[in-house]
């Protein structure tokens, strides 16, 4: 049993009405700005740019992730996403390659000098992934995983946490908190999409979340429109919705062979709809005052 550590800003944020003190703008002097990768592959979220973040759902061979991460590179992309430990609805489908998986990763971080984001599903592994990783993932699934929350926010890396499938906005800002509490200074918020009634689209993306989120911390806030629509065709639309509404940075699944991907094929972006959409997100960036 891992003892509970106490924060060092309990005493200071005790009698604040927030649950979020922490992650709060108001109790907090200026945005945040969260650095991932080292050197000239360093890239900055919460500032004036908005990176893009690509790369497949699930590593699943060298060929694969080369091919993805050199289209990555090409399209301007300036972050490397991929799963190795891949939490899957079903226990029967695709599970992830595991280290091997975090091993190619590294490996395409070397080729290409894009810094790498990947999942992180236990406590356990935290220390793990940390080796290999730019930026630790906390998926939808494991928002309200509070030992795994506090053992990446002991962490020496970023941490990247998505919103639950049924996570309210002060929900995701409360797991923010643990991470901060625990803490490691350095999260970046990420809408997903949510679960709603509606089943044109795999999950509902809630881009009002972004304006809120701006209102109520100083954390960036990142917009997956792969998972928060389930489908290539609404990718781009979504994307660039989601570069007005003044998303910190975006998150897109790209497979150079989507038919036949392992895991979320028919949400992948191919490489050419990459390097077609690229362009067109630099021109709303500009639109809002930001920058690719
Ligand atoms: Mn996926």
């Amino acid at each position: 049993m891992v003892p509970i550590e106490k924060s060092a800003s309990e005493a200071e944020i005790e009698g604040v009405p927030e649950p979020y003190a922490l992650a709060s703008l108001e109790l907090h002097p200026g945005r945040t700005v969260v650095t991932v990768g080292r050197g000239t592959g360093a890239v900055t979220f919460g500032g004036a740019r908005v990176p893009v973040v690509a790369g497949p759902c699930a590593v699943e061979s060298w060929e694969q992730l080369e091919a993805v991460a050199r289209a990555a590179r090409a399209a301007g992309a300036r972050l490397l996403r991929g799963g190795a430990f891949k939490p899957r609805s079903s226990p029967y489908t695709f599970q992830g390659l595991g280290e091997e998986g975090l091993k190619l990763l590294a490996r395409a971080r070397e080729l290409t000098g894009l810094p790498v984001v990947t999942e992180v599903m236990s406590p356990d592994a935290v220390g793990l992934v940390a080796e290999y990783a730019d930026c630790l993932q906390i998926g939808a699934r494991n928002m309200q995983n509070y030992d795994l929350l506090r053992a990446v926010g002991r962490a020496s890396k970023p941490v990247l946490l998505k919103r639950a499938l049924s996570g309210t906005i002060e929900e995701l800002l409360m797991a923010a908190e643990y991470v901060l509490a625990a803490g490691n200074p350095e999260v970046i918020l990420c809408e997903r999409g949510i679960r709603t009634f509606e089943r044109a689209t795999r999950n509902t993306l809630d881009l009002s979340a972004v304006p809120v989120l701006k209102e109520l911390t100083h954390l960036p806030v990142l917009v997956d429109p792969s998972h928060g629509t389930g489908k290539r065709s609404l990718v781009p639309a979504m994307a660039l919705a989601a570069v007005a509404a003044g998303a910190d940075g975006l998150l897109l699944e790209v497979h150079p062979d989507p038919a036949r991907a392992r895991s979320d094929g028919p949400q992948s972006l191919t490489p050419a709809d990459l390097e077609a959409l690229v362009p067109r997100l630099a021109a709303v960036a500009s639109a809002v005052g930001r920058e690719l």
